[in-house]
């Protein structure tokens, strides 16, 4: 297959690119017509997220309602994120990943070197840390790629296992050092971006989670059992489950074990959870770590924010999903905007009924709930999830804005108005 051709993306996919809304072939058109247009929009750049790229970075979603169609996410569906050009690595005989750093024997491996490895298939949900941001926006802005509720998937990962890869370096499994001190795993990616001032996109995990092979931390080549395609990382890419979609580097490059967690943007200048009150003119990064653990979600996907339905029964139907292995315990809905709940059903495997923790669950990955509510009058419907630790959404977006608008897990609510 030829790789320097772009993969199928589904029609119906909602482009994020915030750069389209001035690309850059319309601003001699523009200047022509209003040459102080050009100015906010210099002006607008200085603060954006790269409309000088024109398109790039490609970033699109699936419609809400799409989504909940299936328990796994077709690759075409799958929301894709991006902070610089999609790179094409087409020589796959001369690519290979190097694994260095404070390590006894650094080795670079082949794509056969890592296919050699036993593969695990792990399903698994990849959140973007800003899903929903849109929504978040709205009380105060916040700075970011806006999202609805879909900048999510739930995929099957083919690959090798991160435990078994950093085994033929000489880190034994369950190890959270290494003899010469190494205690983070780094993952530096093929892709440039203008936030590393043209250098590679990287993040780093504890290296107690790299070795631990509980923790199913992936180099993936497959996703949903095809070849991954160059919009999710071809030719390999990390994928660490539980955790927000920022940790897992794209177009492997190289693997750097180090002392302190890495310092690149996204890990110290970004995807940072802070306080309502902190703003760009008192924000100090080094006071928060790294976001790593999703924190429980959820989201309504058959219904749009608002809704003119006919009076009867309106399906509401949805996906939940924790962090760190919590799988979902419970997933409430209200039909009177949060006074009273009915208890949705649950599952993960159409017409199997999900029970959080049952060995046969698919503990990094969403479950799917439904329920059927009668509509008479004008309402807001609402949903809130549990986790297995009893973790419950907040119900304000108010009370976890933060400037970068991230992680907003706060009650997903519409609104339902009844029309003839
Ligand atoms: N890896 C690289 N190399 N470059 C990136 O821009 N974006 C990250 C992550 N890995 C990114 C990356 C972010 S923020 C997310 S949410 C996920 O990839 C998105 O993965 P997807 O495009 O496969 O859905
Ligand atoms: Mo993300």
């Amino acid at each position: 297959s030829d790789y320097s051709q772009e993969p199928p993306r589904h029609p119906s996919l909602r482009i994020n690119s915030k750069a389209c809304l001035f690309p850059l072939h319309h601003i001699s058109f523009f200047a022509y017509l209003f040459p102080r247009f050009v100015v906010i929009i210099i002006v607008y750049d200085k603060y954006g997220d790269g409309f000088a790229q024109d398109v790039q970075p490609f970033n699109a979603e699936p419609h809400r309602s799409d989504l909940v169609h299936s328990y796994v996410t077709p690759v075409d569906l799958f929301y894709k994120r991006n902070h610089g050009p999609i790179p094409v690595v087409d020589d796959i005989e001369r690519y290979s990943v190097s694994i260095s750093g404070l390590v006894e024997n650094p080795r670079r491996l082949s794509m056969k070197d890592i296919r050699m490895l036993p593969k695990d298939d792990v399903t698994a949900t990849l959140q973007c840390a800003g899903n929903r941001r849109t929504a978040m926006s709205k009380t105060r802005t916040v700075k970011g790629v806006g999202w609805d509720v879909s900048a999510l998937g739930n995929a099957v990962w083919g690959g090798a296992k991160l435990a078994d890869v950093l085994e033929l370096v000489g880190i034994p499994k369950l190890a959270s050092s290494t003899k010469s001190g190494g205690k983070h795993v780094e993952f530096v990616s093929v892709d440039r971006c203008k936030e590393e001032n043209g250098g590679p996109y990287k993040a780093s995990i504890p290296l107690a989670q790299a070795t631990n092979p509980q923790a199913d931390v992936l180099l993936a080549y497959e996703m949903n059992g095809e070849l991954l395609n160059r919009d999710h990382g071809y030719p390999l890419r990390v994928v660490v489950p539980g955790v927000i979609g920022a940790r897992s580097v794209k177009w492997l490059d190289s693997i750097n074990v180090i002392a302190e967690e890495c310092q690149g943007f996204f890990m110290q200048k970004d995807y940072k959870m802070f306080p309502p009150s902190v703003n760009w003119d008192n924000i100090n990064w080094s006071t928060r770590k790294p976001q790593m653990d999703f924190p429980v979600q959820s989201a309504i996907c058959s219904l749009e924010d608002v809704n003119v339905v006919k009076p009867g029964k309106v399906t509401v139907r949805g996906y939940a999903v924790s962090g760190g292995g919590r799988g979902i315990e419970r997933v409430d809905v209200s039909v009177d905007g949060g006074k009273t709940w009915v208890e949705a059903s649950r599952y993960q495997k159409i017409g199997t009924p999900y029970i959080a923790d049952d060995a046969s669950s698919d503990k990094w990955a969403w479950v799917l709930f439904e329920t059927t509510v009668d509509v008479s009058n004008n309402f807001d419907i609402v949903a809130k999830a549990v986790d297995s630790a009893a973790n419950v959404q907040p119900e304000n977006v108010e009370d976890i804005w933060n400037l970068r608008g991230i992680l907003n897990t706060s009650w997903h609510k519409v609104q339902v108005r009844v029309g003839r």
